[in-house]
């Protein structure tokens, strides 16, 4: 539900926000009326029976039970009130539904990053279709750090050692706020991003742009970040130190030595080869362990990722 926006929050914008908003204003004006009830009652009764000398004593008084059970019962039947409607809140923000887009949110000092199910990776800025729930996988890299976005009236601990999971659905396109709400060191005021929502087709476009593809940065680097965000790291160093799979230093340029006898140049085309159809040819020495990355990779990917390995000489 769209809610205004007020001196405590900025206009709702999620299918959850107003019903946050409905409980928070609740419990707030519930609490000014009591605060002012109770500090007026104070201050009355502090002049009305201030001392006046023996001659204002009333008579005294142990209980009155019409004045308790009401003092008792009033408060019940609000606390009551606020635990049904909260624990019913709570349930749906914490309840994902089945057909989530489900996103991996990674907090690191001091920056967010994303990574979308069709493998486009953004940093600080998390890209969504409007009025589709948004499944958010969370953990943190090194401190806690905490998701907050109060557009959305949502805010969840990212851990690291733990994935902590969340979700929301934006009910209008637009650019939000995104901040870090757990204090995480030196740059936690820097901790900032967005949370832009986009049309059904303008995600759709975006994605087919292929977001995190490099975009202003030159292959080489592109690579480099595929190289971690693609898992490579896992088998391969960058070092000369041969893992699972062979290092990536310094193999353009010479010849890669074949299980099945003989050895072959490697090149651009035999890279390219290596990362979609690994089981091709196989490097003496290692098992066929490598997955295939066909349809995994856009090219532009491989590419990036052929200047990466071009760029490791020895
Ligand atoms: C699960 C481990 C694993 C992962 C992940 C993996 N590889 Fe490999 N890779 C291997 C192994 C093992 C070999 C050697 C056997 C072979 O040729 O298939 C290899 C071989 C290669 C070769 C040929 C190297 C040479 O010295 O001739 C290239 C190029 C390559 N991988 C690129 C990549 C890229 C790029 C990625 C990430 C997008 C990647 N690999 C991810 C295990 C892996
Ligand atoms: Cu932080």
């Amino acid at each position: 539900m769209d809610t205004t926006g007020t001196l405590f929050m900025p206009p709702g914008q999620s299918t959850l926000s107003g019903e946050v908003d409905s409980l928070f204003y609740f419990i707030f004006y519930m609490s000014v009326f009591f605060f002012v009830l109770i500090v007026a009652g104070t201050i009355i009764f502090v002049y009305r029976y201030r001392r006046r000398g023996k001659a204002g004593l009333t008579s005294g008084v142990s209980h009155n039970t019409t004045l308790e059970v009401t003092w008792t019962v009033i408060p019940l039947i609000l606390v009551l009130i606020i635990f049904v409607w909260g624990f019913k809140t709570y349930m749906r923000m914490n309840v994902v539904p089945k057909d989530a887009i489900e996103i991996k949110v990674t907090g690191q000092k001091w920056f967010w990053s994303f990574d979308y199910p069709e493998g486009a990776t953004t940093v600080n800025e998390l890209v969504v279709p409007v009025d589709k729930p948004i499944k958010l996988l969370m953990s943190s890299k090194d401190v806690i750090h905490s998701f907050f976005v109060p557009a959305f009236r949502m805010k969840m601990d990212v851990l690291p050692n733990r994935y902590t999971i969340t979700w929301f659905e934006a009910i209008g396109a637009g650019n939000y706020d995104l901040l870090c709400a757990e204090y995480c060191g030196k740059g936690h005021s820097e901790m900032l991003g967005k949370v832009k929502v986009v049309s059904d087709r303008e995600y759709a476009e975006w994605l087919e742009k292929g977001p995190g593809t490099g975009e202003g940065l030159n292959p080489v680097d592109f690579g480099a970040q595929l190289y971690k965000s693609k898992a490579c790291f896992t088998c391969h160093s960058v070092d000369g130190t041969p893992n699972i799979g062979p290092s990536f230093k310094g193999v353009y340029g010479h010849k890669a030595s074949l299980e099945k006898g003989g050895e072959t140049a490697v090149d651009e085309n035999y890279l390219r080869e290596s990362i979609l159809d690994p089981q091709a040819k196989i490097v003496a020495g290692y098992q066929p362990v490598m997955p295939t990355y066909q349809g995994v990779l856009k090219d532009k990917q491989i590419d990036a990722l052929i200047a990466y390995i071009k760029s490791l000489k020895e």
